[in-house]
């Protein structure tokens, strides 16, 4: 009773969703508080700070030790409890001033899908170009567009198949050595300086069970709820704008945008006996913050704490 009744104060003090089957960070807080659970390590005094929904990092040289390497500021998890899932995906978005010769070191920015076995993804991103080495060691670049935040996501399917996908488009794909998540597995995200000043920024991370196209159900729960409602907002582009691999779970009608027709759909299909709430885009306002849905659905938290403490279970604090 004590567990269940702090497992729910914990939920109602959050701002960011407990999930069932996906783990998000939205950038609302710092990654290692109690919502996320995230581990920080860092070397020498990396800068950070919140804003808008946003973790950002400055990182310098020089303070500590001459370069190369410098300022780090690094967040690690176990992704261990997604070990033998059929389909699973991470996705990132952050936008970075660091330089493309900073990848050398692993720098400017690093995010990592590692484990103690021979399967492992590791992106390092820096303002014009991102790299994707896979579990073979077989290294792909994709450039980008400087001045931008850019999303990068991986699908990966046991053992049979890969996908990375950078703004929506397939970078690289292949077979994998052998699945993943297993062996012990982690996910790294890292800021670090190597020979130069860099200043980046993180929107979100979020990994987990690939939800199933058209199923309103983001979280994979069985159910269309408040869980799913805040990554409604996230992934809706509007009529006819591509919404990307991300968003298939949100397009009910398959034609790859996410727009109004799409959230018909998503609140007829919406649990229980009380209305979805209101969404804005479809009703002439703007696209609510997290915070605000936070507020809006807490309510709602009440009347689910038996389901959010299984959720609890599935995306540990
Ligand atoms: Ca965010
Ligand atoms: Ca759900
Ligand atoms: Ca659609």
């Amino acid at each position: 009773m004590i567990r269940t009744l702090s497992l729910l104060l914990l939920v109602l003090g959050a701002v960011a969703p407990v999930l069932a089957d996906v783990v998000s960070y939205e950038g609302a807080s710092y990654p290692e508080n109690e919502v996320y659970g995230w581990e920080r390590i860092t070397y020498c005094t990396p800068q950070r700070w919140l804003d808008d929904g946003k973790l950002f990092h400055a990182v310098e040289i020089g303070e500590c030790d001459p370069p190369p390497g410098g300022d780090m500021d690094a967040y690690t998890r176990s992704v261990g409890a997604f070990d033998g899932v059929p389909a699973f995906f991470a996705e990132f978005r952050c936008q970075t001033s660091g330089d493309a010769s900073e990848f050398v070191g692993r720098a400017p920015a690093a995010f990592d899908l590692w484990s103690y076995g021979p399967v492992g993804y590791h992106f390092t991103v820096a303002k014009d170009s991102a790299k994707l080495t896979d579990n073979d060691l077989v290294t792909t670049y994709a450039d980008i567009a400087a001045g931008i935040p850019h999303t990068f996501r991986i699908e990966i399917f046991g053992g049979d198949w890969f996908a990375w996908y950078v703004d929506g488009v397939v970078a690289a794909s292949g077979v994998p050595t052998a699945p993943y998540p297993a062996y012990d597995p982690g996910i790294n995200w890292v800021a670090s300086a190597y020979y130069l000043d860099t200043t980046t920024w993180l929107d979100y991370i979020r990994y987990g069970d690939i939800p199933a196209d058209a199923s309103g159900d983001f979280d994979s729960s069985g159910v269309i709820d408040g869980e799913d409602f805040y990554f409604f907002g996230e992934y809706f582009s509007g009529e006819g704008v591509d919404a990307g691999p991300g968003a298939r779970w949100a397009d009910f009608d398959g034609d790859t945008d996410v727009d109004c027709a799409d959230w018909d759909a998503f609140q007829a299909g919406w649990f229980g006996s009380a209305s979805a709430p209101i969404f804005s885009p479809c009703f002439g306002g703007p696209i609510p913050t997290i915070s605000e849905w936070g507020v809006a659905i807490m309510v709602l938290f009440v009347l689910t704490a038996a389901t959010l403490v299984f959720g609890v279970r599935r995306a540990p604090l």
